[in-house]
């Protein structure tokens, strides 16, 4: 990418709140990542307690095992993923949207099996979060297949990142949370993308998407970023989505079972 269109980029980041990013893997590589996503869907490649339901606010269907898996930190339970390109990719892009410091902060895969029907529900990532004084951010959702609308792609509400955190509220089972917001909000924004290209997103920013209604798998690879200090701010704090106690338990796990 020329540095007019990284510039342009940051530009829409900053107005919008969010912004598409354009390819970030080739088709060969798009297979290599699907192939290891595959292995974590199966359990092949164990996530531990890292796995959990981002739709258990929903009655699953008959033979779902979950409406929305969530896997957090996978780069941290497969390490060879950090070999691969993406994440040099997506921190050269969080570097242009949010400044040189920027760090990975955590990575996570969220994907939706076929008609689970299932929306994941409107929030601000930055009200799941601790208070930071440098609330820079940035979340970058790569889609490993088609994202369309009947499939869930990201939605986002355009200047909703320059309003205050909206109250959030807990989902009916308790396990993440919600706010208001609808697709009828003004600046509501959908962002379809093909497999490999990538959407950015600030802490702020509303966001959602529909249930998979379709035939066919999504799978999100998403790769979230702050400044490094932060960073180390957050984990003084025990702020570490999710890292230390679930490596450490699948770690164990593995242990226990002769590995
Ligand atoms: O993939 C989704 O449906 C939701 C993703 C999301 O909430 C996020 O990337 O912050």
């Amino acid at each position: 990418m020329t540095v007019s269109a990284h510039l342009e980029l940051a530009q829409v980041f900053q107005q919008d709140g969010f912004t598409a990013t354009g390819p970030l893997l080739s088709a060969d590589e798009v297979e290599v990542y699907r192939g290891i996503y595959d292995r974590f869907l199966s359990g092949e490649i164990d996530s531990g307690d890292k796995r959990s339901d981002l739709g258990s606010h929903v009655p699953r269907r008959d033979g779902v095992r979950e409406n929305i898996t969530q896997i957090m930190w996978p780069s941290a339970l497969h390490r060879p993923i950090l070999d691969l390109p993406l994440h040099s990719r997506a921190l050269a892009v969080a570097r242009e949207l949010i400044g040189d410091d920027a760090e990975l902060d955590f990575d996570m895969l969220i994907h939706k099996a076929p008609h689970t029907g299932v929306p994941t529900p409107w929030h601000q990532d930055a009200a799941y979060w601790i208070d930071l004084p440098d609330t820079r951010a940035v979340s970058i959702w790569v889609a490993l297949d088609e994202a369309v609308l009947d499939n869930g792609c990201m939605w986002y509400v355009k200047g909703s990142h320059q309003q205050p955190l909206r109250p959030h509220r807990p989902t009916s089972d308790g396990k993440n949370i919600e706010t208001d917001c609808s697709e009828d909000e003004p600046g509501a924004t959908a962002v379809p993308l093909s497999p490999g290209e990538g959407a950015a997103h600030g802490g702020h920013t509303l966001h959602y998407s529909r249930g998979n209604t379709t035939d066919t798998v999504r799978r999100a690879y998403i790769l979230n970023y702050r400044p490094a200090a932060m960073i180390r701010l957050e984990r003084a704090q025990g702020a570490d989505h999710g890292l230390e106690e679930n490596v450490r338990k699948v770690r164990n796990a593995n242990a226990d079972a002769g590995e």
